[in-house]
């Protein structure tokens, strides 16, 4: 079976709570037979850490480590463990976005120096940076690498503002990174999702009426689901997709083919 995923090791980020993309593809690689490390956002007071931490348990990921992308030293150290306890890596998904809320409402000319900053930094930088890091753990066996985008990064959707921008460059990104190690056997994809309700999705406005419009014209008059994101990562990183890098496959219902 070309799509089993048995004694590949996948590290996934981006998990937040059972909404999360993120914790879609977990659960679809987990199915596929992967030996799962999971990445957590650290806060203060540990409650990101206690709860994805709960959530992952039947999973049984061998790997678990704290992991601020805006922080060089946790990225290392995130290698560094994954070095010393799996020896490679096979997988890796990048699932994780971050704008300050005001830059997502009002006028994209109001978005601060800092606001952009913040948001390339940790969108889109973040891909290449974590990259870096699986590259060598990827070059004995090849690899494949999944990142995930939205359509605007290609199109403008009221309000997202400077995440099309970042998704604009992380799109790019995958393109840059795909051609560097594919003389190393390792994919570097995105998966360009539909609208789904998620944590970082309901804390912004506009997203609803979004939904909304996409199960009013998308092809398949409905939204999509994590688990259908998850299927399609889990397609993208096993020997199905074997030929397959430096693309943009979207999993959006067909709404991007439309004209209205
Ligand atoms: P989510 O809130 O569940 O996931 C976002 C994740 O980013 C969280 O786990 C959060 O902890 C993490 N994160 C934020 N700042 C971070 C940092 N500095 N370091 C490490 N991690 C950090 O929301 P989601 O919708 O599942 O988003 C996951 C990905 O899917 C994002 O790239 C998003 O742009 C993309 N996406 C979402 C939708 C949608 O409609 N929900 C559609 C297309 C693409
Ligand atoms: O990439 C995203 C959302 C990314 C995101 C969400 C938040 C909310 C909370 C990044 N940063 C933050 N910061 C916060 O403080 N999506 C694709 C979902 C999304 O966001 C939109 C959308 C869609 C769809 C914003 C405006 C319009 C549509």
């Amino acid at each position: 079976m070309l799509l089993d995923l048995t004694g590949k090791k996948a590290l996934v980020t981006g998990i937040a709570n059972n909404r999360s993309i993120a914790w879609g593809i977990a659960q679809q690689l987990h199915a596929a037979g992967a030996e799962l490390g999971v990445t957590f956002l650290p806060d203060e007071k540990g409650r990101f850490e206690k709860k994805v931490r709960e959530l992952v348990e039947p999973l049984n990921p061998t790997v678990f480590v704290p992991c601020n992308v805006q922080d060089d030293e946790q990225i290392e150290t995130v290698f560094k463990t994954i070095a010393d306890k799996w020896g490679n890596l096979d997988i890796l998904i990048h699932c994780l976005a971050f704008a300050n809320r005001d830059d997502l409402s009002g006028d994209f000319s109001s978005t601060s120096r800092g606001g952009f900053s913040t948001a390339l930094e940790i969108s889109s930088y973040s891909l290449p940076a974590l990259a870096k890091g699986a590259k060598p753990l990827m070059m004995e066996n090849g690899g494949a690498i999944v990142t995930l985008t939205y359509l605007g990064g290609v199109k403008v959707i009221p309000n997202y503002n400077v995440m099309g921008v970042a998704k604009a460059a992380l799109e790019t990104s995958v393109r840059y990174l795909a051609a560097e190690m594919g003389p190393n056997n390792i994919r570097v994809n995105a998966i360009s999702a539909g609208p789904i309700r998620t944590l970082a999705s309901s804390a912004v406005g506009g997203i609803l009426d979004m939904i909304h419009h996409v199960e009013e014209v998308a092809p398949l008059r409905r939204t999509v689901t994590q688990q259908e994101v998850g299927n399609a990562a889990t397609f993208l990183c096993s020997d199905l997709a074997s030929g397959i890098t430096g693309q943009v496959l979207y999993v959006d219902s067909g709404y991007e083919i439309m004209g209205m």
